[in-house]
């Protein structure tokens, strides 16, 4: 063994993706019809996992159908709402179909879409650690950047095609669940080589990163401005929060919501560990979103729990049966707790 060979032999755990159960891969090859669904409110990962795993199985010469509960709103995918079923007719039902479930960690998460498919075999297809665990054969590799990076390695395993109409898809999931590369660790070749091999079979990287986070409208941009100028800090810098109320809808004309934005632009500032975001609902009802910074000890998942919400350690919700000001003053003296010695 050379000196090479010997340093690359003690690499920490790199990652790559664990085989697909055979008891899987049979399924998808020996059953017919196939109803594909993902999480309520999809994003880019769900959506495209959605895609891909449709056009995988219409390549092996099956019936396919997409569902998704929506909603559908946001005016990126506004126009792909034909595309979905929004109910499981029971005609459909009645022929039996596999019901394939992509980037969902919990049956909750599928909406009205949880308990028409009752009943039906159901295979799940995720990367979440969290959730309760569902289906009849699961496929979960929690490790794994995005779904489409899943399905990516089902099209190697079942050795089938993939054209630069899906390479773009699963490029498309890869690119909104890594922050376009940003929340990749270290040890992550095989998922850059999967990257590289999407680009070479013509996804264009920067045309993805303009389809990602380009196509805002006006409106978009002026309420982010707003929301980062009410932004308040709290606790010698730790925590910032920002607000929204009932009367921006009037203002500010847009389906585009700019809480991401906003929580990567505070979460920004040296010195800041959570950001809190307070959004009026109604004149009893405030939806509360935590994030927490990625070298913060800080667990958000925890804190919306305590109040009787949910999400991961780093980010997570809440939503309370009060006034947004009483939100607020409860909130910040909870994460006081956290954040002061
Ligand atoms: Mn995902």
């Amino acid at each position: 063994m050379t000196e090479k060979n010997q340093k690359s032999s003690v690499v920490p755990d790199p990652f790559s993706y664990p085989d697909i159960d055979e008891a899987i891969l049979s399924l998808l090859r020996e059953r017919e019809e196939f109803i594909v669904v993902g999480h309520v409110s999809p994003d880019g990962d769900c959506l495209s996992s959605q895609f891909a795993m449709a056009a995988l199985l219409e390549e092996m010469g099956k019936t396919v159908h997409l569902a998704n509960a929506g909603p559908f709103d946001r005016s990126e995918i506004a126009h792909l709402r034909s595309d979905f079923l929004t109910h499981i007719r029971e005609e459909l039902r009645a022929r039996d179909p596999v019901v394939v479930v992509v980037d969902c960690s919990s049956a909750d998460r599928l909406g009205h879409l949880a308990s028409e498919i009752e009943g039906l075999t159901t295979v799940v297809f995720d990367h979440h650690a969290s959730g309760e665990k569902f289906g009849d054969l699961r496929y979960i590799v929690p490790r794994s950047i995005s779904t489409t990076m899943i399905i990516m390695h089902l099209y190697k395993t079942l050795d089938q095609p993939i054209t630069e109409e899906i390479a773009e898809h699963l490029f498309f999931g890869f690119a909104t669940d890594s922050g376009f590369f940003r929340f990749l660790g270290p040890y992550r070749g095989e998922t850059l080589r999967m990257a590289a091999e999407l680009v070479d079979l013509g996804v264009s990287p920067n045309a993805m990163l303009d389809r990602m986070s380009g196509g805002k409208s006006e409106g978009y941009i002026k309420y982010l401005g707003k929301l980062i100028d009410r932004a308040e800090s709290y606790y010698d810098g730790k925590l910032m929060i920002s607000s929204s109320y009932l009367k921006d809808g009037r203002t500010f004309s847009t389906s585009d919501k700019p809480s991401d934005a906003l929580y990567g632009l505070l979460l920004s500032i040296a010195g800041v560990e959570m950001v809190i975001y307070f959004k009026e609902m109604g004149p009893n009802v405030t939806e509360i979103g935590f994030r927490a910074a990625h070298e913060s000890a800080i667990n958000v998942g925890a804190l919306a729990e305590s109040f009787g919400g949910g999400g991961h350690r780093k980010a997570s919700g809440v939503t309370l049966e009060c006034s947004i000001s009483e939100a607020k003053a409860t909130l910040i003296e909870a994460a006081g707790r956290l954040l002061t010695p």
